[in-house]
């Protein structure tokens, strides 16, 4: 995609502050530059290419230039509700998901909280990072990086799971700046409904590895538990051995599934 795809792609949607960066280090670290400076709400930050893209707890994301989407939009507290921190990584894979459904014609799963699969392997990945003042929340910054031609998978010594792109899956070119809109305009309509039941049911309706043996990994601690859904603040929601029903906060987590099997 290129500046004037970019351009192009926006017409019309109720955004902030707006940039596309050929090449940038992160887009969520521009991000968080332009909240100190005070940007609106629904600023958006995109590159063609990341030198030194971010996932969680310091892993990368690989984004050579040319391949996939990578950008960063701003959320100011305003209207949200108290837990968006926790259900923004939701609202980002939710967004992309239906995207790809819509554009792409794909069957999406979520990966509970923050990656979206096509076919069992990843195709997309959201880093959701919140600005805390004390109790306050100052910002919430959503990072979302989408593969989408086959340039854009790593190699496997780069990845903890199996990795996809859009094009591999739906067998035919998309233009990523249609991707980007879908997701756009899915972020701006669910924003609104954050933590609303409708919400929750639809990322819930996506969950990966439903009804199968799991394990939530934070830390040193693992949640082992067969996977029921999502509570109604969207922690995940596990049924353990001796029958009762286990709760896992999306943080520096990690779910996988108890067998290695791709999820349908
Ligand atoms: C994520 O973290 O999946 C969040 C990725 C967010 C990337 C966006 S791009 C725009 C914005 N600016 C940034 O700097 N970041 C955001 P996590 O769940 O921690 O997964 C990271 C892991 O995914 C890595 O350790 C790799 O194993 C794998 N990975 C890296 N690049 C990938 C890619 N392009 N496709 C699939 N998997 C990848």
């Amino acid at each position: 995609m290129n500046q004037t795809e970019f351009q192009a792609a926006l017409k019309g949607l109720p955004l902030g502050r707006v940039a596309f960066f050929e090449t940038i280090g992160s887009t969520n670290d521009e991000m968080a530059t332009w909240a100190a400076e005070g940007a609106p709400d629904c600023s958006l930050a995109a590159a063609n290419e990341q030198t030194a893209g971010r996932g969680r707890s310091g892993r990368g994301w690989f984004t050579p230039p040319g391949a996939g989407l990578a950008f960063s939009v701003l959320l100011r507290p305003e209207g949200l509700p108290d837990a968006a921190a926790t259900l923004a990584a939701g609202l980002g894979a939710l967004a992309v998901a239906e995207a790809l459904e819509e554009i792409g014609g794909l069957k999406a799963q979520i990966k509970w909280p923050n990656d979206v699969l096509l076919n069992g392997k990843k195709v997309s990945g959201v880093l959701a990072e919140a600005n805390w003042e004390g109790e306050v929340l100052r910002s919430l910054i959503l990072g979302i990086g989408v593969n989408v031609t086959p340039g854009s998978v790593p190699p496997p010594e780069f990845l903890s799971l199996p990795a996809t792109c859009v094009e591999a899956a739906a067998g035919r070119p998309v233009a990523p700046a249609a991707l980007l809109r879908a997701i756009l305009a899915g972020l701006l309509a669910w924003r609104p409904r954050l933590g609303t039941p409708e919400f929750i049911a639809a990322w819930e309706a996506r969950l990966a590895y439903r009804d199968q043996p799991v394990r939530v990994i934070s830390g040193a601690e693992e949640l082992h538990g067969t996977l029921l859904g999502l509570a109604t603040d969207g922690r995940l929601r596990l049924l353990g051995e001796t029958g009762e029903t286990r709760l896992a906060v999306a943080g520096e987590i990690r779910l996988r599934p108890e067998v290695d099997t791709p999820a349908k």
